[in-house]
């Protein structure tokens, strides 16, 4: 059985991983009244993603004993109002998404449990994965500054991404 604890700290996460599946969706649709369909198929994948880091953590929980309790997702507010500053955004979002795996994983080392900390390096790891993908995309962004035909070269390149469902753990 889980402790207390950890079990609120996964729940905790659990709702922040469904605000970014949420957060995304709002600039998803975002790219789509820009119809930058490649900028709208990267965050159609991460969209995915997020939903797939929520269930990871939501079946561990419930595999483990723990009361699985979904909470309200906050409305999702999109900080800026270019391309550029919407992924300045998603890359602050996902630097404080590490910084509350990071919680989970310091409450898992207090508690002992050997079991949840083997679970959240995969998710430590996958933050890594997260902030490189994004900053990769700023920095082309930051580059391209206002040549529209760089942007649409761009948006061809992020039409590629495609989602392949996580082996969590
Ligand atoms: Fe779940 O990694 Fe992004 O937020």
């Amino acid at each position: 059985m889980i402790d207390e604890k950890l079990a609120e700290a996964f729940n905790d996460q659990i709702n922040k991983e469904l605000y970014s599946e949420y957060l995304y969706h709002a600039m998803k649709i975002y790219f789509q009244e820009l119809n930058l369909q490649g900028f709208v198929n990267w965050f159609d994948v991460q969209v995915q993603e997020e939903r797939a880091h929520a269930v990871g953590m939501i079946n561990y929980l419930n595999d483990r004993g723990g009361k699985v309790d979904l909470r309200a997702i906050d409305k999702p507010v999109i900080e800026g109002s270019t391309p550029l500053e919407v992924f300045e955004h998603v890359l602050r979002h996902e630097e404080f998404v590490t910084s509350r795996i990071n919680h989970v994983m310091d409450v898992a080392e207090e508690v002992r449990d050997r079991a949840a900390m083997h679970l959240l390096d995969w998710y430590i790891k996958e933050q890594v994965e997260e902030e490189a993908n994004v900053s990769g995309v700023l920095a082309t962004l930051r580059l391209i500054g206002d040549d529209k035909k760089a942007l649409l070269m761009l948006d061809k390149d992020l039409a590629t991404r495609t989602f392949v469902a996580p082996v969590i753990g």
